[in-house]
């Protein structure tokens, strides 16, 4: 049975980010005794105002001025000052109120363990979640709001929130930028001329010397397309080549490794040495076979990348034959958008995705909307949604 102390808990509801104001919340059969303490003024009470304005005074000293919201019986809220002093010092003599001080440290540490959790990694939803406070999701609410509020409207947002939720699940990989796309071909085919391109500073060493890169090396690059944006992380790896070298059989056996765990393949050929995509397919097949790629191909989208078309006359340029060919130039940056466009369209990226997605703060937000089923807490989570994202801009 655990006892009263333990009972208590405390939370800081607000996202570690800097932002105005902040919400803690206290719960259990202490929170408003603890709450009474540390306040210089009354703290809220239910039955007649459920806010009410109060000063946090330790030893005397001001801390902050806070509106203490009472949510239950049991059950309470500081919106405070946003600051990470005033948050740390209010979870600090909250905790020791309710005579439970190492409380404090634990709350803070899973407070900031949330500093760094993506919002939306979207375009889209970036741009949703922007407008969410003018606009958008918001503006639905608040019209509902406007007028009586029903519990058929609650319904509705619960379901919303759910939608996200699940979708914000399905997507997790393509939000958290965990797909992996590899660069794989011969010596010389310009793997890291692309990736360095693709990052937009050098990643890899580039020379017209076969065998360069003798390492795989992996990047957080952005894929774009339309109203998607997506993180993917890029590997380039040593050209593939039988060699008497063995320090650079180990580099390209290494190279082979990482392949195994891509989502995504791109083959890429100097397009200038076939005369056209016909004859190009057929020698990059037979290559991809020979090097033991043949399998890997049959069960992961891979796209077939003809490089140096700047090599190529205009009466020479090749026409692509397959659904999964692209010609670009890594060196002149031709060809990029049809690449990322494909790649998109060939991992399979959802729908989706072109929706807001939320993770890590505001999925937490929106579970609690689901779960107090409040109208408070609806304009209150609705409101911090429209905050949230007019913060990233
Ligand atoms: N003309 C032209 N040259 C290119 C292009 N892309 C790469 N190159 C050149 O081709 C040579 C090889 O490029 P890299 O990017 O090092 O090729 P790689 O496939 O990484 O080679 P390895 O690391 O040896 O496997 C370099 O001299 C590049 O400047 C291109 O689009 N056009
Ligand atoms: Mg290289």
């Amino acid at each position: 049975m655990p006892s009263e102390v333990d009972q208590n808990t405390i939370r800081v509801l607000t996202p570690c980010a800097s932002g105005a104001i902040a919400v803690i919340e206290i719960k259990g059969p202490q929170a408003a005794a603890a709450i009474h303490s540390i306040c210089s003024a009354g703290a809220a009470h239910r039955e007649q105002l459920p806010v009410a304005l109060a000063r946090v005074k330790v030893a005397g000293q001001t801390i902050d001025d806070v509106v203490v919201v009472q949510r239950g019986d049991d059950h309470s809220e500081i919106h405070c000052h946003g600051g990470v002093a005033v948050i740390e010092s209010i979870v600090t003599v909250l905790a020791a109120a309710l005579g439970s001080p190492g409380m404090a440290r634990t709350v803070l540490e899973q407070w900031r363990a949330r500093a760094n959790e993506p919002i939306a990694r979207t375009l889209w939803g970036f741009e949703m979640l922007a407008r969410a406070a003018t606009g958008g999701i918001s503006q639905w609410a608040s019209e509902k709001l406007a007028r009586k509020p029903s519990h058929a409207w609650l319904i509705e947002i619960q379901r919303n929130a759910q939608w996200m939720l699940a979708a914000s699940e399905r997507l997790r990989a393509f939000i958290s930028g965990d797909i992996r796309i590899a660069l794989v071909g011969p010596p010389n085919a310009g793997k890291s001329s692309l990736a360095n391109i693709w990052l937009g500073h050098r990643m890899s060493i580039t020379s017209d010397q076969p065998g360069t890169t003798r390492d795989w090396i992996e990047k957080e690059v952005n894929l774009t397309s339309g109203r998607i944006s997506m993180a993917a992380k890029l590997t380039d790896t040593a050209g593939v080549r039988t060699t008497e070298d063995g320090l650079e059989r180990e580099s390209i056996r290494r190279g082979l490794d990482e392949i195994v765990g891509a989502d995504l393949i791109l083959l890429i050929f100097d397009a200038s040495e076939h005369t056209d995509s016909g004859h190009f397919h057929r020698v990059a097949l037979a290559w991809a076979r020979e090097h033991g790629l043949g399998e890997k191909l049959q069960s992961t989208p891979w796209i077939l990348v003809g490089n140096k078309t700047d090599l190529l006359s205009d009466a020479d340029r090749h026409v692509p034959t397959t659904f999964n060919q692209v010609y670009i130039s890594a060196r002149c940056g031709t060809g990029l958008d049809e690449l990322h466009r494909l790649a998109i369209k060939l991992l399979g990226v959802p729908v989706e995705l072109k929706y807001p997605v939320v993770l890590g703060a505001q999925q937490l937000q929106l579970m609690q909307l689901i779960r107090e089923h409040h109208a408070e807490a609806a304009r209150a989570i609705l409101c911090t949604l429209g905050k949230m994202s007019a913060d990233i801009f």
